[in-house]
């Protein structure tokens, strides 16, 4: 089953990881360098049976990625608050303010200007992906704004016209913008790559928080790719992933301990139903996931 690659690697991080100190506090055990490969044929995604991975969630958040939207508030008002933790932890640092996440997460969706001063995340994945700045020398040496560049179309027509480049890449990491972002991005490069009608994918993600991020971006990377492979009139083939330094943090060992109890089973297709005219029309009910019975969910606090 293709998930033991997921449950190898954490067995291997829990067991071998080295113990280290972390931005957060919370501190780690990891280890540095580790690659898994999923088959993308006949529908098949990597997506985690071993716990329930709240896989509507994260297509929420691609969407929005390819949306260029950098601020938290289309989120929240979709229910989804994977990037809550982030301006809410600011909020309450910078005000003093003591606010519940749900009653922060409630402001930023009512009041559009209350989104605006604390909901931004600074220049993050989808402003990178769509609108990454661009520079022109002007008149009297000093430089001003160009047109951003759309990575994301950029791959697409990539991929029609020149598939066998070896340029197909999506990179998240803008070295002059990083101090601005509220996480520098995680899942950093996609790359593709077309081989006998069918487009490849490697993601290279620089810092993986096994038990709690690498589900997500696992189903995130492959679904990324079934939407370009559906833009480009290819078949989904290969997605390969690669992490720089892979953890897991200390104060998930209950997660970690129970869900290294479970097994892996079935084999949970993703369906795109509709094919937009472009990789920025897909809607949350173009996808249909089907045979996915995953074990309970496991809940584990996340490292701000
Ligand atoms: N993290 C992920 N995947 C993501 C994401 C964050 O695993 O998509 F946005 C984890 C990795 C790490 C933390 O534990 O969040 C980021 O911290 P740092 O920037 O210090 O690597």
């Amino acid at each position: 089953h293709y998930e033991w690659q997921y449950l190898d690697l954490m067995r291997r991080v829990w067991e071998q990881g080295h113990e280290r100190m972390d931005r957060t506090g919370v501190g780690t055990r990891s280890l540095f360098g580790a690659m898994m490969r999923f088959d993308l044929a006949d529908g098949a995604m990597p997506l985690i049976t071993t716990k329930r991975v709240y896989w509507k969630t994260a297509t929420r958040e691609m969407l929005w990625f390819l949306t260029g939207d950098t601020n938290i508030r289309e989120l929240c008002a979709q229910g989804c608050e994977i990037w809550t933790d982030w301006p809410h932890a600011r909020f309450v640092r910078e005000t003093g303010e003591e606010i519940s996440m749900e009653d922060f997460s409630a402001r930023i969706v009512a009041d559009t200007d209350f989104a605006a001063d604390w909901g931004e995340l600074g220049p993050v994945y989808g402003k990178q992906w769509v609108d990454w700045p661009s520079y022109e020398p002007a008149e009297d040496g000093l430089f001003r704004k160009g047109p951003g560049v759309n990575q994301v179309s950029a791959v697409v027509d990539g991929l029609r016209n020149n598939p066998s480049s070896r340029r197909h890449i999506i990179e998240g990491w803008n070295v002059a913008e990083l101090d601005g972002m509220a996480l520098p991005p995680c899942h950093k490069t996609y790359q593709f790559h077309v081989g006998e009608g069918r487009l490849n994918c490697a993601l290279y993600q620089r810092s993986c928080d096994i038990a709690l991020g690498l589900p997500f971006n696992l189903w995130s990377g492959a679904l990324l790719q079934r939407m370009i492979a559906q833009q480009a009139g290819l078949e989904p083939g290969e997605f390969v992933w690669m992490g720089g330094d892979v953890h897991l943090y200390l104060n998930h060992a209950d997660l970690v301990e129970a869900q290294l109890q479970r097994e892996p089973a079935g084999n949970p297709t993703l369906d795109v139903i509709r094919k937009p005219d472009s990789i920025f029309g897909y809607r949350i009910d173009d996808f249909a996931v089907s045979n996915y019975e995953p074990q309970p969910a496991l809940k584990a606090p996340v490292a701000v």
